[in-house]
């Protein structure tokens, strides 16, 4: 019988980093799967690697080409750059409607058959989204179609970024007490550390990050409070009495708080899975909890004129309607409560922690509910191949 080799399916990610760690941290997630579940060929055109190289070690900031886990990584600098149909992949992904070359996209209508375009949106509960999942956007001037792909947490959208092996992989560290010490003390965590209420945190500097230590410093049981090196740093330096540097650490009360190293990204999965409580942020690590099936509170990316609570109020309204406990936390830790409300959290400790089952139980229902929409990278591809 003659097996006819199928060609492999090129695909290209364009991330410009607009700060921080997400817009990468979603692309490379994104092209190691494509990669390693799609066998699809990618190439990650990035213009920032040393914000690259804070989640993977490995990469090399010296280098503009290498190949990381089989991915092909180039730095984007130059949007002069000159390129021909050879160049252009099967599917072109901007990320978050970063401008791509002019020289790329003239080289994409002169494709046959052209390449699909798709614009990968930023993520957010609110409806209208699900108007806008997948519509044509035309090229003004060339005859090229650019589609938007909204990621999102129904069936109408993109869904979330859910590796096939994550579950199963999650499910055995938390079922093994070994490997979730080790992991644990290899960051320095000692052993009674790990017998108190484990929390990480992660969260932009205007968290009320001070108020809540305070809370947990006269909580009824200890507390350990793991927040990763660069993380709040005014506020965990001001209880530490020291730079907040990795290892180091310091007790009040009932308070613990201990600086971590900035961990690798498979490792702030692992983090997320040992702790009891997560403090999350921004889009890749508030999706990295969902999937932990522990609870967490999200500290929004903010927005000019507090549009982000809006959109943190979408995903409330989704997530835990009933739970009025976790909403309030949740309101107040991004500054949304209404102005009347006055903020204690001396008062809003204690009531969430007395709902700790129930909203543990609401972030494993959430999650069966998510595994609904499929993985998005699946999803993309599925749409990718309709419109070839
Ligand atoms: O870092 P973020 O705030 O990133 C973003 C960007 O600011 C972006 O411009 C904005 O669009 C977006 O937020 C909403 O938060 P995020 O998205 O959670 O990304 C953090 C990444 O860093 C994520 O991939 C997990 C990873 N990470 C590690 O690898 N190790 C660590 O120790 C920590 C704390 C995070």
């Amino acid at each position: 019988m003659h097996l006819e080799k199928t060609p492999t399916t090129s695909l290209a990610i364009f991330c410009k980093v607009v700060d921080n760690y997400g817009d990468i941290g979603i692309c490379w997630r994104l092209a190691r799967q494509l990669e390693q579940e799609h066998q699809i060929a990618v190439t990650l055109w990035v213009d920032d690697l040393h914000s690259f190289q804070r989640i993977c070690p490995a990469v090399n900031i010296h280098c503009d080409e290498q190949r990381l886990a089989n991915v092909v990584i180039k730095r984007w600098h130059n949007q002069e750059a000159q390129f021909t149909p050879d160049d252009i992949a099967d599917i072109v992904i901007e990320f978050f409607a970063c401008d791509i070359p002019p020289a790329y996209i003239t080289a994409m209508s002169m494709c046959v058959p052209r390449p699909v375009w798709l614009n990968l949106e930023g993520l957010t509960a609110e409806e209208w989204v699900e108007g806008c999942h997948t519509l044509p956007s035309p090229h003004p001037r060339l005859p090229l179609t650019k589609h938007f792909f909204f990621p999102g947490f129904t069936n109408k959208t993109g869904g979330l970024l859910l590796e096939a092996e994550l579950e199963k992989n999650r499910k055995a560290f938390q079922s093994d007490p070994v490997a979730i010490r080790n992991f644990l003390a290899q960051l320095g965590v000692t052993p009674p550390e790990m017998t108190a209420f484990k929390v990480s945190l992660f969260c932009y500097p205007q968290a009320p990050v001070s108020a809540l230590f305070k809370a947990w410093e006269s909580s009824s049981s200890p507390v350990i409070c793991l927040v990763p090196e660069g993380v709040a740093s005014s506020a965990v330096g001001m209880f530490l009495g020291e730079e907040a540097l990795a290892g180091t650490s310091s007790t009040r009360g009932a308070l613990t708080v201990r600086v971590l190293p900035f961990v690798p990204q498979p490792d702030y999965d692992k983090l997320l899975w040992a702790c009891d409580l997560n403090f999350v942020r921004g889009e890749d690590s508030f999706v990295r909890a969902q999937w932990a099936g522990k609870p967490f509170i999200w500290h929004i990316y903010p927005q000019d004129e507090n549009l982000h609570h809006v959109k943190l109020k979408a995903f409330l309204q989704r997530y835990s309607p009933d739970i009025a406990s976790a909403i309030t936390f949740s309101l107040a830790w991004n500054n949304a409560l209404n102005h009347e409300d006055a903020v204690d959290w001396s008062l809003m400790w204690p009531s969430f922690l007395a709902d700790i089952q129930k909203i543990t139980n609401r972030s494993i229902d959430w999650q069966a509910q998510l595994h609904k929409n499929g993985d998005l990278s699946s999803n993309l591809l599925r749409f990718a191949r309709l419109l070839k």
